[in-house]
């Protein structure tokens, strides 16, 4: 059984789930921050102490669809979302994954992150990703089970945190069903630190970590490729724990990029030739500024930052209102003439 990971604003709802757990504090990392890891900021959450959500850039946010779209924090302040602009990401069927994307106020200020490149393949199995959420941390230890041969569980906290870890990937070509929904995800196992398989900051998500980022370096590159969204849970294990050999589940987004770019990337980070200029995205189409310009065309920012096309506009407009102004005048001045006796003229 897989459990979804987050609150979804009620304790009443009985599927809520998990954080980020680790083994011990010997495998918590010191650093807060990943090394040398450029987009920490980028994994944010909702208002509210809510779930996990990523912020891609160009104003578009990315979150598990059983989280949903809400108020965010951005930099400590608080950004609405837009309305009526959000997106559940399909498979190619049709039917819904547990994923989203959504806009963010048009109007308001977002702080100045770049735009998050997300795989084009899945991690694969082996590799080693990071994990970033903001749910719960490792509380204490429980038996549960036969009294004889009792099994070891990990309890949460009852707050979550904002914290990294490490794992592998264990599959990396899984249909997770859950609920409505229907999402090709990659899965990661919570692994002892004695074996060594286990990685250096062994992590499984826990309770707030629903919308969490895991991240692959993928030719040198850190790139966002999955988007957690449940864990596995042992039948009769007390809920709100974490044991050994517990699954995490997340969104294959190499599965789903296609769909994220197409909602959510201005014209110069779409992977599409809008021009036809032969030139695609920045840097390699040189009419774009920066990889935020959602326009592959030249523009006029000489002419003080409006698009080249609106100017065209301006300028036909007014060659079109002339032109209409004059014919005006030369009938009004020649259609009395011509009905007029000849000897008027
Ligand atoms: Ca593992
Ligand atoms: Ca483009
Ligand atoms: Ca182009």
């Amino acid at each position: 059984m897989a459990v979804l990971l987050c609150l979804a604003g009620s304790l009443a709802i009985p599927r809520a789930s998990h954080g980020l757990v680790f083994s011990d504090e010997t495998t918590e990392p010191t650093e807060t921050v990943p090394p040398d890891f450029p987009y920490w900021e980028h994994v944010t959450q909702r208002r509210y102490e809510g779930p996990t959500v990523i912020y891609l850039g160009a104003g578009w946010a990315l979150t598990a669809r059983h989280v949903g779209h809400g108020e965010i924090l951005l930099e400590d302040r608080i950004i609405r979302p837009e309305r009526f602009s959000r997106h559940t990401l399909l498979n190619a069927d049709g039917k819904a994954a547990d994923a989203m994307v959504f806009e963010l106020d048009r109007e308001a200020e977002l702080p100045d992150l770049p735009i998050l490149p997300i795989a084009t393949t899945p991690p694969k199995v082996g590799e080693k990703v990071l994990m970033i959420g903001f749910g719960r941390l490792r509380n204490g230890r429980i038996d549960w089970g036969d009294p004889e041969n009792p099994r070891a569980a990990y309890t949460w906290t009852d707050r979550g945190e904002k914290r990294w870890g490490t794992n592998r990937v264990e599959f990396n070509a899984v249909w997770q069903p859950q609920d409505r929904w229907l999402t090709r995800s990659i899965v990661t196992r919570f692994d002892r630190t004695d074996l060594e398989i286990a990685t250096e900051h062994e992590v499984s998500a826990a309770l707030g970590d629903s919308g969490g980022a895991i991240f692959a370096k993928q030719d040198g590159e850190w790139r966002l490729a999955g988007l957690i969204t449940s864990i596995s849970n042992l039948a009769g294990r007390p809920s709100q724990t974490t044991e050994h050999g517990d699954l995490t589940y997340a969104a294959d987004l190499s599965s789903y990029r296609d769909e994220i770019v197409r909602w959510t990337r201005p014209q110069c980070s779409n992977d599409q030739d809008d021009d036809a200029d032969a030139a695609i995205d920045y840097p390699d189409d040189t009419d774009c500024q920066s990889p935020r310009d959602d326009s592959e065309r030249p523009d006029s920012r000489i002419l003080g930052g409006g698009r080249w096309t609106d100017w065209a506009m301006l300028a036909c407009l007014g060659l079109g209102v002339a032109i209409w102004t004059k014919t005006r005048r030369q009938r009004s001045r020649s259609t009395p003439d011509s009905t007029r006796p000849s000897t008027a003229a």
